[in-house]
């Protein structure tokens, strides 16, 4: 806000690509004097508050939202054995009260089951109680000890969108992490950021987790990012914390649970997918400012062009087009860069030749240029919208295409990892792994890959010859 802001760094130079929009378009602020947390500018808040508004709506079809507390006493966090281990290096502890030390630790949630489920056992009685679907948007803490990266690896996330559920019976939980891997397909097809869905290996699944399915996209830069997770509990949760229910028969029983999340990271993938040399690109749904008008006002027409951008905003208002005037003293070129660089979708030009034509010129941020009749505006607008959309969903997905690449053998999987994900087969076995990942110098992401971008590959493991399953292997964020 306060100084200069240049051109950004080619989108070939991810890395520095990233962090330059982050501050150009006026996302994240990492100045903040604390490693791993940075604060949101008012445009990236905006872009967060469309994005989770979507992330609401589709939630709020089967679930409800609630909210727990921050803080979790440690005898509670220390229950459950797997979920300590996962956790206990990536705890933040508040030990105090003013001077004096706290009778009970506790942790700052790094996630909230050790919050919720004491208060599921006390609300779980019988089987009329199930399935509960309770889900809360919360920041959550973890001391990540990886390189940091804002969006992408916090140490305050701010943005957690866990779910916690309960049912009666292991096959309804695992019904219901389809459920939510589906909602999540729907969510990030509007993001228009295309997705791989597979099930993470033994070694990588979430502590205290029965299975784990990971959500995937594919960075410009070939590596992948894992944009939400949603985990089978089985009964081990249950179990340490004593989540028990009445069956129809009036047997006690230990209740099946699951839980799935979303961060930030989903912003990071928006933008980094979208994004390009001049700035941010959004889709329309989630641009907070989704046409900017430019008058052109040089010249003697000046009331004339004014009165005309007027009557365009407050018709594209009317009709619930999010739409804003610029009438900053700048010159129009300037205007033009600030908000290609804010990534608006849109921009209408009305110059005197514009009026006098009765049309307004049309600029999309995907480069495409026409003129639309102002007795025709709202409807023009909305399908150059529509385009926008598609054109961004169309070229997230055939770069995702390009990214995921059936490998047969290490050496074309060695050169698969180049440009992206290498598609394998696999025969389960760690030793396998062991060796893949060795001589990749990439990570077995997961199993039973699901994408509309991939066929199934049928085939042997690519180290030992015995029969695999379709494997992602990655370098990931
Ligand atoms: N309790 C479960 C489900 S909510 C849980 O915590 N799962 S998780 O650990 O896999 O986190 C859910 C999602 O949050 C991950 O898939 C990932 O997309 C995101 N995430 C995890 N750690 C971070 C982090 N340090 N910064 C940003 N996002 C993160
Ligand atoms: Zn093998």
């Amino acid at each position: 806000m306060e100084e200069e802001r240049g051109a950004l760094p080619p989108k070939l130079d991810f890395s520095a690509w990233y962090n330059d929009l982050l501050w150009q378009s006026e996302i994240m602020d990492v100045r903040y004097p604390v490693k791993g947390l940075y604060v949101w500018y008012p445009h990236g808040f905006a872009i967060r508050k469309h994005v989770y508004a979507w992330l609401r709506e589709l939630m709020d079809r089967e679930h409800q939202e609630t909210l727990f507390p921050l803080l979790i006493p440690e005898h509670e966090f220390m229950k459950e054995a797997e979920h300590i281990k996962g956790f206990e290096d990536e705890v933040y502890w508040v030990t105090h009260g003013g001077k004096d030390p706290l009778d009970v630790p506790l942790a700052l949630r790094p996630t909230s089951e050790t919050a919720i489920y004491p208060m599921y056992a006390l609300w779980v009685r019988s089987h009329a109680d199930l399935p509960i679907l309770l889900y809360q948007v919360v920041n959550t803490f973890r001391y990540e000890t990886k390189h940091t990266r804002p969006l992408i690896r916090l140490r305050e996330i701010t943005s957690f969108k866990e779910a916690h559920t309960v049912h009666a019976t292991w096959e309804q939980a695992e019904a219901q992490v389809e459920k939510a891997i589906a909602l999540y397909l729907e969510f990030y097809a509007k993001l228009c950021i295309p997705v791989v869905v597979s099930k993470r290996p033994e070694w990588d699944k979430f502590p205290g987790a029965d299975y784990t399915m990971a959500v995937d996209t594919i960075m410009p830069d070939g590596k992948t990012l894992q944009i939400g997770t949603v985990h089978h509990l089985g009964d081990h949760f249950s179990k340490t914390f004593s989540i028990t229910f009445e069956d129809p028969e009036g047997v006690q029983r230990y209740a099946y649970q699951t839980c799935y999340g979303i961060s930030e990271r989903s912003i990071a993938a928006l933008i980094s997918l979208h994004g390009d040399d001049k700035g941010l690109v959004l889709p329309p749904g989630m641009a907070p400012v989704q046409v900017v008008i430019v008058p052109i006002t040089i010249g003697k027409r000046k009331d004339d062009v004014s009165a005309a951008a007027l009557l365009v905003e407050s018709t594209l208002k009317s009709a619930g087009i999010r739409v804003k005037t610029d009438n900053r003293d700048l010159r129009p070129g300037a205007k033009y860069y600030y908000w290609e660089m804010r990534g608006v979708p849109v921009r209408l030009e009305v110059g005197p030749r514009d009026i006098d034509a009765g049309q307004v010129t049309v600029v999309t941020r995907t480069g495409e240029r026409s003129v639309i009749q102002i007795s025709d505006l709202v409807n023009g607008v909305c399908s150059v919208l529509a385009g926008v959309h598609e054109r961004l969903r169309e070229s997230a997905e055939s770069q995702m295409r390009s990214r995921l690449i059936v490998s047969v053998s290490v050496e074309e999987a060695v050169n698969a990892l180049a440009q992206g994900v290498a598609v394998v087969n696999w025969c389960g076995e760690r030793m396998c792994a062991d060796v893949m990942e060795e001589r990749l110098g990439a990570s077995v992401l997961g199993t039973g890959a699901r994408s509309p971008y991939l066929n199934e590959t049928k085939g042997n493991c690519i180290i030992c010859g015995k029969p695999g399953k379709t494997t992602l292997i990655g370098r990931a964020y």
